[in-house]
């Protein structure tokens, strides 16, 4: 797909860290950046307003990145949300999209949607191989979901839609909240504050054995508009670096980036989840893309970041809950 610069680029959620990420590597490329709406303008879930808006403002490229995230607890505690909210807005994009003729579209789906035990490190064909992580089952079969609404409708209507499965990402904009957020943005805020309070230990949750791989956000849009550039197929495509470590490991780096001295403690009454999550990235580096940004250096520039903003962090804003528990 050649300079984007005539095509109409709309990154659905924008405000996300990765949306947000991807706009700006777009605004690099100079492309053609439609505005996105905020969610009090255009509530993603709502079928009709996202096809009026999609019809008025004809996207030719869509990179689908809006969607319900959230740690480990968050998945455990509101899997009516994660699925619901998921299906909805995905189902919604696409099938509008598929309407519309839009040209080009990705999906984001996650290295969390493979099964609990699946053979590391996990190859795109390991996918629906098995039982789900029950943490964040909801979620994975949106997703799941979500990449069979990609794949049905390109083999059907040969739309060029196409899915990518990144691993745990860290970065600019992330989500900084101590029961919510993905482990990495949920250490900085735990690092800061003992460092803020002078305490003497951290608690991080579970037996720090669970084995993850992260990527910053950053690469994770290059390869994400490189994909969108030079990969069309209806297998999805892993991204991540290939490599993975232990959450203890990661807390040992977390010390040497923040200078805290204290002593790491777990709290094993919360979940660990997953084993372990490292992606293969044959397919990945088949079309010739490699991550730029090493991991300590990328955690040092979070940090850097995350030290500049006033303490203590306001509280973040926490999203409606449209569902009621019966009685
Ligand atoms: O990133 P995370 O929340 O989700 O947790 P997953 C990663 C690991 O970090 C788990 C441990 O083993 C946690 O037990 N951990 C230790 C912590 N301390 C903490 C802490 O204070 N906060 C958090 N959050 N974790 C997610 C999925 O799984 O992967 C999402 O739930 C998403 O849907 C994401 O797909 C990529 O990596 O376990």
């Amino acid at each position: 797909m050649g300079k984007q610069g005539s095509q109409k680029v709309w990154v659905a959620g924008s405000r996300g860290m990765v949306g947000a990420a991807i706009t700006r590597r777009l605004e690099t490329d100079g492309a053609n950046l439609l505005p996105d709406p905020a969610r009090a303008t255009l509530d993603l879930r709502r079928q009709q307003d996202v096809e009026g808006w999609m019809a008025n403002n004809k996207p030719d490229v869509i990179y689908l990145a809006a969607a319900r995230v959230g740690g480990i607890l968050d998945n455990a505690t509101y899997p009516a949300e994660f699925i619901a909210d998921n299906l909805q807005i995905e189902t919604n994009i696409i099938t509008a999209a598929a309407k519309l003729g839009v040209s080009k579209l990705v999906f984001l789906g996650s290295s969390c949607i493979y099964p609990k035990m699946a053979p590391q490190p996990l190859r795109e064909e390991y996918l629906l191989s098995g039982p789900l992580e029950e943490t964040n089952r909801a979620y994975a079969v949106a997703k799941l979901a979500g990449l069979e609404l990609v794949r049905s409708f390109r083999l059907q209507h040969n739309c060029d839609f196409i899915s990518v499965l990144p691993c745990n990402l860290y970065g600019p904009n992330d989500t900084y909240d101590a029961k919510h957020s993905h482990v990495i943005p949920a250490l900085l805020l735990k690092f800061r504050a003992a460092i803020e309070e002078g305490a003497s230990e951290i608690t991080l949750w579970g037996t720090g054995t669970p084995r993850r791989e992260f990527l910053h956000v950053d690469d994770c849009a290059d390869a994400i508009v490189h994909l969108a550039n030079t990969y069309s197929s209806d297998s999805p495509v892993n991204i991540g670096t290939g490599e993975d470590m232990t959450i203890a490991e990661l807390a040992d780096m977390l010390c040497a980036v923040t200078g805290f001295k204290g002593r790491i403690v777990y709290d094993t009454s919360k979940p660990d989840g997953t084993p372990r999550k490292v992606l293969d990235v044959t397919r990945l580096q088949a079309s010739s893309w490699k991550p730029k940004i090493p991991l300590q250096q990328g955690l040092a520039q979070v940090w850097q970041a995350f030290c500049l903003q006033p303490w203590p962090l306001p509280s973040p804003e926490v999203s409606p809950r449209p569902y009621r528990r019966r009685a």
